[in-house]
């Protein structure tokens, strides 16, 4: 039986495995949409923004490992969700673009619409195509979850016209995709160094940070006696108790460079070299210091999984991870006016057993990290990228992928007014995840960065553009408005009180948390 194009490019993602769309769909979607009404096997997922779909990929291709497909409308729509797709690609997300395009006849009327779509792909994506023809667009779609697959992004731009077209079924694409071989030379050679060093240090990140990761990095230090560490932006890291603590490399310049002082040689798993966020005058760029010997191991093809347990192998570790590891928690909850630093201490203190912590928190997230090593064991996700407004999208995504896992999101406030329409497709979806502003009404970490140019006093202009008081942001009634209950609170024992309800109840909730 014949069917047109769209349902092509529908029945190949899905025989591929793609079992979420996130959409924000226009006229040159419109036979996607209705293909996706057509086949079953993909849910379609209204975002408001399509910041809100390109981020909710990027959370649920975290959790899973494999992508979800982002439904986007031509250059105006993708380049809306290029800033989450940045973070995604830094955090070596899986993802699916399929972008509407014109259909080719039209386009050299240059419609208001018409715009490089290839060019912006091209800024974020390990893999980018505009589909010629029907009879290639089965194969483009296996292509391009093939091409995501190693944690890139694979954007596939498809002309109404193409879409709209008829051919005969030849929707048989299946993706799979398998790690290049470790390379067993390389291995041998870092452990050598490994061995003989005097300080090593191993920097992990990616999959290496989940638990089979630091199952196999428990092992390499119980040969060799190595620190451990993530980088200050890590995509995704399973911690708590009964796993090893890996310290997070500090935001600003000079306490990361003292924490990686010192190591004679530095192992990176898929981890790039440490560096500063910014440069500063004076300050250096790289965190390591340039007496310390950098081995990489792990390229973008290769499972870091496999990489650690090789290494392992080569150190003659035994089989099974032991050595320090984090014990159960014992964190007392404090009392009183709510600071950042309490605000996290509860948080960390009340957090169940698999909750999924996507910490976009800023400044009021900086002590959070630290105080979680004993937690219950849990799954945490940072920016990655370092383009705010990730986190309540990142949320969405990782509660569809998991919706046995409670998810909560601490949340800067600045930061989620990128992406808030992420709260009603929350509430829609009937997501459980719990928002935790960090009301401190200001862009704090900008103020921060002007205090460290010398800068104490500010005029109109700086106050204009670092505070958000004036008006102060109402987040009972924006939540409440997009169909989130919420709560606010300013002391320790108001945020416990609504943290566990919040965790008692199914669907989301925010509370707004107010701070000095
Ligand atoms: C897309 C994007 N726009 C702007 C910035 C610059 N920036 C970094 S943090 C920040 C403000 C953060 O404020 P908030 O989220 O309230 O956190 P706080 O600093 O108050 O802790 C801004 C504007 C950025 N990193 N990414
Ligand atoms: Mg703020």
């Amino acid at each position: 039986m014949g069917m047109n194009g769209a349902e092509i490019l529908v029945r190949t993602a899905t025989t591929c495995g793609i079992e979420i769309c996130f959409a924000n769909a226009g006229t040159t979607e419109i036979p996607i949409v209705m293909a996706l009404d057509k086949t079953s096997g993909i849910k379609a997922i209204l975002g408001l923004f399509e910041g809100v779909c390109t981020g909710a990929a990027d959370g649920y291709g975290r959790m899973t490992g494999k992508p979800a497909m982002a439904l986007l409308h031509l250059g105006p729509g993708f380049a809306n969700g290029i800033a989450n797709l940045h973070d995604a690609r830094r955090a070596v997300t899986p993802i699916l673009n399929v972008i509407g395009e014109h259909a080719t006849w039209h386009l050299r009327n240059d419609p208001p619409l018409a715009m490089d779509v290839e060019a912006l792909t091209r800024t974020v994506s390990g893999w980018t195509r505009t589909n010629t023809s029907i009879q290639t667009l089965s194969r483009d779609v296996t292509e391009a979850i093939h091409a995501s697959g190693f944690g890139q992004i694979a954007s596939l731009i498809v002309p109404h016209d193409h879409q709209l077209a008829e051919a005969p079924d030849t929707a048989t694409g299946r993706a799979s995709f398998v790690f290049d071989p470790v390379d067993e030379r390389s291995v041998e050679q870092a452990a050598r160094r490994f061995r003989s060093a005097k300080k090593p240090a191993l920097v992990l990140d990616g999959r290496a940070l989940r638990k089979p990761g630091l199952d196999a990095a428990s092992r390499i230090r119980k040969a060799v006696n190595c620190d451990f560490f993530a980088p200050t932006f890590f995509s995704c890291a399973d911690r708590g108790s009964g796993l090893p603590d890996v310290p997070r490399i500090p935001y600003f310049p000079e306490a990361a460079i003292a924490m990686l002082s010192g190591y004679d040689v530095a192992l990176l798993v898929r981890a790039h070299e440490p560096v500063t966020f910014f440069g500063y005058p004076g300050v250096p760029g790289r965190v390591l210091s340039e007496a310390t010997e950098k081995i990489y191991l792990c390229d973008t093809r290769q499972d870091p999984v496999a990489v650690l347990e090789a290494l392992g192998d080569a150190l003659g570790a035994g089989r099974h991870a032991t050595g320090p590891q984090a014990r159960p928690s014992s964190l007392v909850l404090p009392a009183g006016g709510l600071t950042p630093e309490k605000a996290c201490l509860t948080l960390a203190a009340l957090q169940p057993e698999n909750a999924i912590i996507v910490e976009e928190g800023i400044t009021s997230g900086f002590p959070y990290y630290p105080l979680t090593v004993s937690a219950p064991q849990h799954t945490v996700m940072t920016t990655a990228g370092g383009s705010i407004g990730y986190g309540m999208p990142c949320a969405t995504g990782a509660a569809i992928a998991c919706p046995d896992r409670p998810v909560i999101n601490l949340q800067a406030d600045g930061s989620a007014l990128y992406t808030i329409q992420a709260l009603w497709t929350q509430a829609r979806e009937g997501l459980h995840v719990i928002t935790l502003i960090c009301n401190n009404r200001s862009y704090r970490i900008v103020q921060m960065e002007l205090a460290r140019a010398g800068i104490m006093s500010y005029g109109d202009n700086a106050h204009a553009l670092t505070d958000i008081d004036g008006p102060c942001i109402d987040w009972v009634s924006l939540a409440r408005g997009f169909g989130v209950p919420a709560v606010s609170v300013n002391t320790v024992e108001g945020l416990t009180r609504e943290l566990k309800s919040a965790l008692a109840e199914p669907g989301p909730q925010l509370i707004d948390m107010v701070l000095p």
